[in-house]
């Protein structure tokens, strides 16, 4: 079984000192360890921001794509070859802002892959932008005087189009992240899991101070029931969206592949693609 050194490569992270996502990194890779996978069972798939480099950092099969397109490859991925076990990766503007259609469409058609979001609540690859999950007054190059948008609720959307899996973590609490992520990766269906990353270069407000004065844990609660969709729309909103730990959780839902009339476990490069001259010969007849 492989350990989690082995889900490392010899590629040196060019993140700030002190970003968040070197954390994220480390949880994919010890969460991968633990569930068992190895490099060649993982692929890791992401989109374009800083967040984005981190397929290049995890020794599995990578592709960075295209800004907010790492869902609809990440999917293509999976329905491929459905033995690969497939995170999707990138910043909140990858997957809120630009890459959002991609985002619900992908949470309610439930394919089985995990999505890690680092949300560092602004733009940092360039460099300092507003992003949907900054909050009302936020000052940047881009709103100099301040964001007049209001903030987007990803846990809200993502509860309100079906999702099956939904947590949040910090990426100080390596802990917790690390836990959320092998859950996440032993759903069967599609699990987002947002992931308070900061950036420490571009966003002086929401620091790793800041986050942990606010952040509610639901550890808090050892009554929480997260197969509950209501009490978990109502703690999301409670906290102002605030809350870490496993938020939702539906069991039930099967995963979209496993539903395809025909689709077949093994991946495409183990099937036998040939059609049989019994198979041929009533294509043609159809067409007749
Ligand atoms: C189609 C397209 N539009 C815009 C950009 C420019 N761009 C690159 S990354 C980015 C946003 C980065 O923010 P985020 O996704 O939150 O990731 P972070 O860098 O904060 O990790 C933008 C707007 C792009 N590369 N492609
Ligand atoms: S700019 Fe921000 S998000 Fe990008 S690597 Fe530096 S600290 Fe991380």
């Amino acid at each position: 079984m492989a350990t989690f050194k082995e889900f490392r490569n010899n590629v040196k992270p060019n993140w700030c000192p002190g970003c968040g996502d070197f954390s994220v990194q480390a949880a994919i890779q010890r969460a991968a360890a633990n569930v068992g996978l190895e490099p060649e069972g993982l692929a890791v798939i992401s989109g374009i921001g800083c967040s984005g480099r981190i397929s290049g950092y995890v020794n599995a099969y990578g592709l960075h794509g295209i800004h907010g397109r790492a869902l609809p490859i990440a999917q293509g991925v999976k329905l491929a070859n459905r033995e690969l076990t497939v995170i999707a990766s990138g910043g909140d503007g990858d997957g809120f802002a630009i890459g959002m259609g991609h985002t619900v469409h992908a949470i309610r058609r439930n394919i089985d892959l995990t999505y890690i979001v680092m949300d560092n609540q602004i733009y940092g690859l360039t460099k300092g932008q507003t992003s949907p999950r900054s909050a009302e007054g936020f000052k940047t190059k881009s709103t100099p005087e301040g964001s007049i948008e209001s903030t987007l609720s990803p846990l809200e959307i993502a509860m309100s189009a079906g999702a099956t899996f939904i947590a949040q973590s910090f990426s100080s609490d390596l802990k917790q992240l690390t836990a959320l992520i092998e859950a996440g990766l032993n759903h069967k269906g599609f699990s987002l899991i947002n992931v308070f990353s900061p950036c420490v270069t571009f966003n002086k407000v929401n620091t790793y101070d800041w986050f942990k004065e606010n952040i509610v844990n639901l550890e808090q609660f050892p009554d929480y029931d997260p197969s509950n969709r209501i009490a978990a729309m109502n703690k999301i909103m409670e906290t102002n969206g605030m809350l870490t730990g496993l938020i939702y959780q539906n069991k039930q839902r099967q995963a979209y592949e496993s539903m395809i009339s025909g689709f077949k476990p093994e991946g495409l490069a183990n099937q036998e693609l040939s059609l049989s001259q019994d198979q041929f010969d009533k294509l043609l007849t159809e067409f007749k």
